[in-house]
């Protein structure tokens, strides 16, 4: 069997990402928190071995480091056949939504995020750019999503994992989200497997 071992922190969304896939694809691994407020240089000698960039999230797989989540997730659906992989249609559906993700709300929710812990870092015109394109990302979301309860369709896969590393939060940013979201966003915490970021990366 597979040897897989997770790095990440409850605050990272792309953290969140990768253990939600694995656990919804019901792979066995193991995890290790990395105290990502810390000195990169005081973090585990493993975890700095593996990943000189000291970033989470970090997927050992059979002890080979592979990281940023959007090359993680293509990893585990086309490695094993899961959330997508296996199936050219699905497994193109996961690729445009992990671009589009990493492109926009990838991008924005996490500094709105940093900005409602911080709002002094941020000056008011670039919080009106970052909620412009917020606005611009929730229009697209419903487009993506349609009428489907996932955005790959009847089942999640690792486009609905990278969208939610993020928008989890979207309360704690400040930021509301579309009908459509809203219901996304209750279907995805329902599903089996899902868990809150501190039972996914406990202290
Ligand atoms: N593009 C990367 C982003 C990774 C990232 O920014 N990780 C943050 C947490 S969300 C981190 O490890 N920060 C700690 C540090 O850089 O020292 C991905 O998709 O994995």
């Amino acid at each position: 069997m597979t040897d897989l071992l997770l790095y990440g922190h409850p605050d990272s969304g792309h953290a969140c990402k990768v253990a939600l896939a694995l656990r919804l694809a019901h792979l066995p691994h193991r995890v290790e928190t990395v105290d990502i407020w810390a000195p990169p240089e005081t973090r585990q000698p493993a975890f700095l071995a593996a990943n000189p960039a000291s970033e989470v999230p970090c997927l050992m797989i059979d002890g080979v480091p592979h990281v940023q989540s959007g090359a993680i997730l293509i990893e585990i659906a086309e490695r094993f056949g899961v959330l997508g992989g296996g199936d050219a249609a699905r497994m193109r559906r996961g690729l445009e939504i992990l671009f589009w993700e990493a492109n926009r709300i990838g991008m924005c929710v996490p500094q709105l995020l940093a900005a409602a812990k911080d709002a002094g870092d941020f000056p008011p015109d670039v919080i009106r750019w970052l909620k412009n394109r917020y606005a611009a990302d929730c229009a697209r979301f419903d487009l993506y999503l349609g009428q489907a309860p996932f955005l790959h369709g009847p089942e999640p896969g690792i486009g609905d994992c990278a969208v939610w590393g993020y928008t989890q939060w979207l309360d704690r940013a400040g930021l509301a989200p579309t009908g459509a979201m809203a219901d996304w966003l209750e279907r995805m915490r329902a599903l089996p497997g899902m868990a809150a970021p501190e039972v996914l990366f406990p202290a």
